[in-house]
């Protein structure tokens, strides 16, 4: 595939997840918060102009452990009782592009945020940066639209 020589291009993203606690813990499978995690470009851009899909591996205590989403926003809701590292899978809009993994941990109970309704949240998130090096000539374009 042709590639474009020297040149680099670099997507800023987010990911993290929020937290709150359940009213009460669920009985059935001691259940006590529910979640999102998620991925999203910093900018405000379409992100399907260069992202195809992205997978969510989650604990492999939760059925379905792998979640693929296809179009924004990039997430997934659960709930859950315990913390653990979620692997974030990004894939391009071409192929010949590598997938890239991000790393996660998913957090219930820190850091706690008030809001000024007095409901507390978990909230964490962090920025990163996909760097593209010499892309493939599909995929510099699929970026330059975004
Ligand atoms: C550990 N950190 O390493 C723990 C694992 C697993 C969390 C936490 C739900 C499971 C389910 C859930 O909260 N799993 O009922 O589907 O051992």
């Amino acid at each position: 595939v042709e590639r474009m020589k020297k040149k680099t291009v670099v997507k800023p993203i987010v990911y993290g997840n929020t937290a709150t606690r359940l009213e009460q813990k669920r009985e059935s499978d001691q259940h006590t918060h529910k979640w999102t995690v998620f991925l999203r470009p910093y900018m405000l851009e379409d992100p399907t102009k260069w992202i195809r899909k992205v997978q969510f591996k989650l604990h492999e205590s939760y059925a379905n452990q792998t979640r693929i989403i296809e179009e924004p926003p990039y997430e997934v809701t659960e709930t859950g009782w315990g913390e653990f590292e979620v692997q974030i899978r990004i894939y391009f809009v071409d192929s010949n592009e590598k997938p890239i993994v991000a790393f996660h941990y998913l957090r219930l109970f820190q850091p706690l945020i008030e809001l000024p309704s007095g409901e507390q949240i978990v909230c964490t998130e962090f920025y990163d940066e996909i760097i593209f090096q010499e892309p493939t000539v599909q995929m510099y374009r699929a970026l330059q639209a975004s």
